[in-house]
């Protein structure tokens, strides 16, 4: 009886779940180019730097290093220009790729 209650709620919350709706893609760009990572780029809206603002870290796959594009702009409008590598004690993070 306990399962098919619990079964009962799990297909109720799954009916009642709205499907995300997504709007057509649009390209990120910084300093009016698309940005390009190549393949298996991955993105995170973040406020990195702790300034309010949400900027755009990035992974890529073919370095595995990760960039840091600051938010100059505002969250509603983001601009990106530059990039740098976000670093430890010095040093590029690399993540293993391949
Ligand atoms: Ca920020």
């Amino acid at each position: 009886m306990r399962k098919a209650v619990s079964v009962v709620i799990l297909l109720f919350g799954f009916v009642m779940a709205a499907a995300p709706v997504f709007g057509p893609y649009s390209w990120i760009e910084a300093t009016g180019g698309r940005i390009d990572v190549g393949y298996y780029g991955a993105p995170c809206i973040v406020d990195w730097n702790g300034d309010g603002l949400k900027d755009l870290v990035l992974g890529q796959f073919a370095s595995g290093k990760i960039r840091f594009y600051a938010n100059s702009d505002s969250n509603d409008s983001p601009v990106f220009t530059s990039y740098s590598f976000i670093q430890s004690n010095g040093t590029d993070i690399t993540l293993p790729y391949g």
